[in-house]
């Protein structure tokens, strides 16, 4: 499953019956791209894998960004109207906003700081900040003591990791650090908040963790201006707590690596392992539902070898494109102008407590289905007990959405007298309802059996030994980062990038939106070019491990020295596939060098940052101006 879905509420709500029908323990999606590492971090801290804090944007008096540049993404497990004005709100009325991240972001450039860090240390970063802050009794924990776990532990574990000991492995200076501690601690409400930098790295749970202890040590959790909880209208969190699907961790593991299982899927990473591999329990047939694993997954290469040695396979979706040119059956939805929405997810991650529906902007042709639809007949044909087939049969996503927030924690109930919101109500208000700001609501709405906030969670605890091991290796007490022995000379990090006018692959067929100038090009520091002869414009190659791919590059001191970011969403250049307006621009896949086997050990989230690569001009092209940018 792609991440499509999770804008889909027809889908969403249509989706448990027909996986569970489908019997089957080979269940992958883009969560294990994306944010799998902050559902890991909040199952084994809050007791549920979709109780997410989100920063009270609104209120907060300092913005600690890490890995993440809402200027472009527009916020993202965050959601918020206008974040521009948002964040200038922050800085208007005296707040601070700093940035870290290994590329000066248009984020960065409106922020009051940024510092530069080398990608996937940010736990490094973070364990030297709770140093200080302990170290110098800069913590909240007497008033946050009784609704925490394990902060001695906490403790012990920063005890390790003096913001010298870190300084040169991350970039940032420990004076620095120790300011950064300090204004986090001292100010009256703050906020951390991290994203794709911090999550699609090695080491991107513990990282997460940490981000969370910061806030919570410092008393920046569920009270205004800090780390807070959305109460959204249709609140799945409390449905699914009390159903018992507040999360599960690696009740099994993949057949091929033994990666852990997550809530019942498998990571991304291991769909290639699945399919092929020979034996018992090798995987023959495939859906996709709106995904493109092709190109979104690491190594697609590997993906697609294994895309085209299936028996059999359906995908859901409206493109023929580098996943589903290997369907031998292809089931398309409508499109979303023709579909209702209801934010079923973003909703519940507001920065503001809201509710709003849209109708569709246009009818449906006759005959043609929306996913909830395609999802439901799938149910109903594959579905052994007769009741589960008429459930289906006469179930829609309105009725089940009417229910729930009926049920909800502004719902009418079923009290006819009642002013509670009902589907009906909030249809008649097609600009949305404010339902308020958000709320303090620990220690209630914690699932942890003891009702407490889990500080040191033993598996987080546990791969510091891993982190120390990858950065301060007795072996390499000289270098500050410990090269692996196999690939020494690749010696560039390379990080991604998102672009304004794409969204991931699938936006790339839109012609209003390939206009103008946006291109598939390389950013890399001025220093790091001249040492290899490469000049602005110039094409190089950057190769992996995995492969290589040619591209033109921009030259930019807005990036930092020995780091390269490439944007995703490119690779348009497969056969058979049928996007005509992608195709007259290309681009390169980043995917073809990021790696398969370069995971989060906690959960198997891709490390799909600070892959290493080699960086080289390529003195077979020479230079076009406009024809280099394809
Ligand atoms: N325009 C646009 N908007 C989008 C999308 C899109 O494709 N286009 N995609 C949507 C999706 S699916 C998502 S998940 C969100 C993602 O939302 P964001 O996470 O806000 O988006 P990114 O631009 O990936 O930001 C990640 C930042 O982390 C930095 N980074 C990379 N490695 C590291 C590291 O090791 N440490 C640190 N500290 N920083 C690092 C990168 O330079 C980058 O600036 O965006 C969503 N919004
Ligand atoms: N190297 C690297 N790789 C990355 C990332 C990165 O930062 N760097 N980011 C990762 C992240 S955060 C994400 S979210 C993934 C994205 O990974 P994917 O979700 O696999 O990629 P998309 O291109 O967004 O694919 C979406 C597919 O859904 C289809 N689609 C769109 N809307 C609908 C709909 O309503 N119904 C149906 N049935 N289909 C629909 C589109 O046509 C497209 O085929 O990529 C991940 N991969
Ligand atoms: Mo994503």
């Amino acid at each position: 499953m792609g991440t499509p879905t999770a804008f889909n509420y027809g889908f969403l709500l249509f989706m448990l019956p027909f996986i569970k029908a489908l019997h089957t323990k080979n269940r992958f999606s883009t969560t294990s791209v994306d944010q799998l590492p902050l559902m890991v971090a909040a199952y084994l801290m809050f007791g549920h894998q979709a109780l997410l804090p989100v920063p009270d944007l609104d209120r907060t008096d300092f913005f600690l960004i890490i890995g993440s540049n809402p200027l472009v993404s527009m916020g993202s497990m965050m959601s918020a109207g206008n974040i521009r004005k948002k964040l200038k709100a922050v800085l208007h009325s005296g707040g601070k906003i700093v940035v870290i991240d290994p590329r000066r972001t248009r984020t960065a450039q409106l922020a009051s700081r940024h510092h530069f860090i080398r990608p996937g240390t940010d736990a490094l970063l973070l364990l030297a900040m709770i140093n200080v802050i302990f170290e110098e009794n800069r913590d909240a924990m007497h008033r946050m003591k009784a609704l925490c776990n394990g902060h001695d532990l906490l403790r012990d574990m920063a005890d390790r990791f003096p913001p010298e000991r870190v300084e040169k492995i991350t970039g940032i200076k420990a004076e620095d650090i120790r300011r950064l501690a300090r204004e986090f601690s001292g100010a009256k409400t703050a906020a951390c908040y991290g994203r794709m930098g911090t999550c699609g790295q090695e080491f991107g749970t513990v990282t997460s963790w940490l981000i969370y202890s910061l806030n919570i040590i410092t008393e920046n959790i569920d009270r205004p201006g800090s780390l807070m909880f959305s109460r959204p209208a249709v609140d799945l969190v409390d449905f699914t707590g009390k159903t018992g699907q507040g999360g599960h961790l690696a009740r099994w593991h993949s057949r091929v690596r033994g990666l852990p299982e997550f809530s019942g899927e498998l990571p991304a990473v291991a769909l290639a392992d699945e399919i092929l591999a020979p034996g018992d329990g090798q995987v023959r047939t495939l859906i996709t539902i709106a995904g493109n694993p092709a190109l979104s997954s690491p190594n697609s290469a590997r993906t697609e070898k294994a895309l085209k040695s299936l028996d059999f396979m359906v995908s859901m979706d409206f493109y023929i494109n580098e996943t589903t040119r290997h369907a031998d059956i292809i089931l398309p939805p409508v499109s979303h102008l023709e579909s209702s929405q209801y934010h079923l997810a973003c909703l519940s991650l507001a920065v503001r407590n809201t509710v709003k529906y849209g109708k569709p902007v246009f009818q449906k042709k006759k005959g043609a289905k929306a996913d909830w639809e395609i999802v439901r007949e799938l149910t109903r044909r594959l579905e052994e007990s007769p009741f589960k087939r008429m459930m289906a049969k006469f179930t829609s996503p309105d009725m089940l959405l009417g229910l729930l927030m009926r049920m909800g924690p502004y719902g009418a109930k079923f009290n006819p007298l009642s002013h509670g919101l009902t589907l009906g109500r909030v249809k008649k208000k097609p600009h949305g309802i404010d339902l308020g700001p958000l709320m303090p609501c620990l220690p209630g709405r914690l699932y942890t059996p003891d009702k407490k906030i889990q500080l040191a969670p033993e598996q987080m605890v546990d791969d510091l030994n891993r982190l120390e091991e990858k950065f301060f290796a007795a072996s390499n007490i000289k270098s500050d980062v410990k090269p692996d022995s196999k690939d020494n000379n690749y010696d560039m990090l390379l990080i991604g990038r998102r672009q304004l006018k794409a969204m991931n692959w699938w936006t790339h067929n839109y012609p209003c939106l390939m206009k103008g100038k946006l291109a598939c090009t390389a950013w890399m520091n001025p220093e790091d070019a001249r040492k290899r002869g490469i000049h602005e414009s110039d094409i190089i190659i950057v190769s992996s491990l995995n492969g290589q791919i040619k591209l033109p590059v921009e030259l930019t001191r807005n990036i930092m020295p020995g780091v390269i970011s490439i944007p995703h969403g490119w690779g348009h250049d497969r056969p058979q596939t049928r996007l005509s307006v992608a195709r007259q621009k290309p681009g390169v896949c980043l995917n073809d060098i990021t790696s398969h086997e370069s995971v989060d050990k906690i959960c198997g989230m891709a490390a799909l940052n600070g892959v290493r690569v080699k960086v080289s001009p390529d003195h077979d092209h020479i230079p076009k101006s406009d024809a280099a940018f394809s």
